[in-house]
């Protein structure tokens, strides 16, 4: 980025704004933040949320890497799955794995077969081997003893880049739990496959039963079934605040019945069905409910947890769900609400405790339903968050509730104190921009969240599309009285299985491809220079191509965020009485269009350190650019 010729340091302009004011003032856009006063903002402001889209789960950032490793599935076929040698496979029904997982990989070796024979796995389109200890699981069942090796191989190139032996002695009685570990050497790309093999011999003329097959890198923090750390390094650097999760319309579902069940992701791997998850592929449930608030915990993220709310993406199939008929969906949220807060002496705390979490989780904040005011859920919210808050508030009253939508027609005519409203954004870049001060104007009788918001119209964020959500999001923090929270979505995609572009964080199977767009050094900047209070800001110019917001961090830290959301580069000049000097960041590109892609990435921010004269910092503000300015 810096070869394409951001100068954005004019030497000359500190020494001209000492001839006065006036001559200045005609040069560029001057801005004084005041440092007394303001409004005390939210230190929640920027989050994630998250939902299995676009493999964002399943194939990215939960750990596990083999694609349709339990054969899941109401009508399971054999997906990923290969086999080497002189043998076949197919579905087992006779041999189910669990009542959760009711079937097995079997493999069939004729009584004639010689040299290697087993299994492969693609993987979601490859598998990215990071070099990291990897760990294999899986169940093995049938009259075997001798040895399975596993192994990962270059597709193609037959490389190997890592393979370990493993003594199996099991029977035909019942599955053999296998785990073991394997050093790898990191690919080059996701061109990968994995495979379980042993000498047909050791089998000639049997069957051997595989269930639930696992294969995990060192995780994020180490975590047993945890988060793939490529993925979650480069989310634990935006130091975000917030997680909202399991959903989006992947918790609300297609009908009653596929919603999200909290008490199906919750427990052993091979206790968890699965289910047919919205954005047209079948999730394993293995990233579940707890992995959620660990996640949470090991990024420093609050969590917020959406539950389901009587209404699913098919209204008519069953939904919504109202008057006496949402009693057990009710009671279904309290008992996933003890399942998370309860101690372990309670009936589901103490399933909780068995689990493995003795001490309840720190949840202050649910949200009821998603987008109740779309697809014929709007007539009957406010009854329905009528009811699911007044009995989640009444045994909780502690938890910040927050309605699904903003929309008054929706719901009830006055909203309880204390709760919030979420609003969502999605919008082409000019239609941000338009959106700037869209929270000057809202009822200031209940706060908000706005759970959903980013850029269209491309298949990744382009840098104008970036200025604008700066727009929008500088228009969030002037309001931040008002605004707690606000997520970007989606979060994250699997390049090869794509259901909705732009987002934050594409991804490949490649190990080293795991994308920082021009959104996410925005989300980054905004972030990561979070003040406490906002402070005023006094300026002759108005909003528009530029628009700007200051903060301050406790008595002597500033941050002035700025959007040139034009294409000629603007001279700033900000005083902050007191101030020397500044770490000035600067993400942008004069071509609009300029994209971070799997392909190439042209864009990156830019730091410099800029001092200040008598107070006040000159710099220049490139075209189609966000900045911040860190002074103190
Ligand atoms: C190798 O890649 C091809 C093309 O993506 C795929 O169809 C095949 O299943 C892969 N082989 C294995 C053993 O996974
Ligand atoms: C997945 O997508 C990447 C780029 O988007 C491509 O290079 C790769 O070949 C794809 N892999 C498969 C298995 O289709
Ligand atoms: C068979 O294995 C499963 C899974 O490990 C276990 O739950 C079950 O008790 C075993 N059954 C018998 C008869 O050993
Ligand atoms: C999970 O809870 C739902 C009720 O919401 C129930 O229908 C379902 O059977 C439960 N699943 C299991 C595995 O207990
Ligand atoms: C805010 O207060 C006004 C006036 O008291 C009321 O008309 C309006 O419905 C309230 N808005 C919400 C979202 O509760
Ligand atoms: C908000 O109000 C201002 C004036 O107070 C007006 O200029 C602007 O168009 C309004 N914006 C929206 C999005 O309604
Ligand atoms: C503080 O909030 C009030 C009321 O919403 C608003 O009028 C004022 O402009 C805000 N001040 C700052 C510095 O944002
Ligand atoms: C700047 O701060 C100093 C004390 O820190 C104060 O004396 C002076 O009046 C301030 N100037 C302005 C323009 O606020
Ligand atoms: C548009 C697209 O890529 N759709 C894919 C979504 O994921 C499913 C299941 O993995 C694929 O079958 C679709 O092709």
């Amino acid at each position: 980025m810096a070869s394409k010729g951001l100068s954005f340091l004019k030497p000359g302009l500190g020494a001209l704004a000492l001839c006065g004011g006036l001559f200045q003032a005609a040069q560029g856009i001057s801005l004084e933040v005041s440092t007394s006063g303001g409004n005390a903002s939210s230190l929640l402001m920027y989050g994630f949320m998250f939902e299995d889209i676009n493999h964002s789960g399943d194939g990215g950032l939960y750990g596990q890497m083999l694609q349709n490793n339990g054969l899941q599935g109401g009508d399971p076929d054999l997906t990923a799955w290969g086999t080497v040698g002189d043998a076949t496979i197919a579905i087992d029904y006779d041999n189910p794995l669990s009542s959760a997982i009711p079937q097995s990989l079997r493999l069939n070796v004729p009584s004639d077969a010689t040299g290697t024979v087993g299994v492969t796995n693609a993987g979601y389109w490859g598998i990215p081997v990071d070099g990291s200890e990897h760990q294999t699981y899986f169940w093995v069942k049938g009259n075997l003893f001798g040895d399975i090796t596993a192994s990962l191989v270059g597709n193609g190139t037959g490389i190997v880049y890592g393979s370990t032996s493993i003594p199996v002695t099991s029977t035909a009685d019942n599955f053999t739990y296998i785990e073991a570990s394997l050093s790898t050497t990191k690919a080059p790309d996701g061109d990968v496959f994995y495979e379980l093999s042993l000498d047909a011999s050791a089998v000639a003329g049997s069957s051997l039963y595989f269930g639930l097959v696992q294969l995990f890198p060192t995780t994020y923090k180490s975590r047993y079934n945890g988060l793939q750390p490529r993925i979650a390094n480069v989310l634990e650097a935006v130091e975000a605040s917030f997680l909202r999760f399991p959903g989006g319309n992947n918790m609300e579902g297609e009908s009653l019945d596929n919603r999200w069940k909290w008490n199906e992701t919750i427990g052993d791997v091979q206790d968890r069905p699965g289910r047919m998850g919205t954005w047209t592929y079948y999730n394993t449930d293995g990233l579940g409910l707890a992995e959620y608030f660990y996640w949470c915990e090991d990024m420093g993220l609050t969590p917020l947890l959406a539950v389901w709310d009587g209404f699913a993406l098919e209204s008519g199939a069953g939904t919504p769900v109202t008057g006496d008929a949402l009693a057990p969906y009710i009671e279904d949220v309290l008992n996933e609400l003890e399942y998370i807060l309860g101690d372990s002496s309670t009936t589901y705390g103490a399933i909780r405790a068995a689990n493995g979490q003795t001490d309840p989780w720190d949840l202050t904040m649910v949200e009821i339903g998603n987008e109740d005011m779309l697809g014929g859920g709007c007539d009957t919210y406010a009854e329905r968050f009528t009811a699911f808050y007044d009995a989640i508030h009444a045994a909780y009253p502690d938890l910040t509730l927050i309605a699904s939508t903003n929309e008054q027609s929706c719901l009830p005519s006055s909203m309880p104190d204390g709760s919030m409203v979420d609003y969502h954004d999605y919008n082409s870049p000019d239609g941000l921009v338009s959106q700037f001060n869209y929270f000057d104007n809202v009822s200031r009788n209940v706060t908000y969240l706005v759970g959903e918001y980013a850029q269209t119209g491309s298949d990744y964020p382009i840098m104008q599309g970036s200025v604008g959500e700066a727009v929008f999001m500088i228009g969030m923090e002037r309001n931040s009285d008002l605004i707690k929270m606000a997520s970007y979505a989606p979060l994250l995609q699997l390049t090869n299985s794509t259901q909705w572009t732009p987002n934050l964080i594409p991804f490949t199977q490649s190990p080293n491809v795991v994308i920082e767009t021009t959104s996410y050094y925005v989300q980054q900047m905004f972030a990561s220079n979070l003040g406490d209070t906002v402070k005023e800001v006094n300026s002759d110019s108005a909003f528009g191509p530029v628009y700007w917001v200051a903060s301050s961090a406790g008595d002597s830290s500033y941050f002035v965020k700025l959007a040139n959301y034009g294409s000629d580069a603007q001279d700033l000049s900000v005083t902050i009485n007191g101030t020397t000097t500044a770490k000035l960041t600067v993400v942008g590109d004069d071509d609009a269009n300029a994209a971070n892609t799997v392909d190439e990435t042209p864009v990156a921010p830019v730091e410099s350190t800029l001092t200040a004269s008598d107070g006040t910092f000159t710099f220049i503000l490139p075209a189609w650019s966000v900045a911040v300015l860190a002074a103190s």
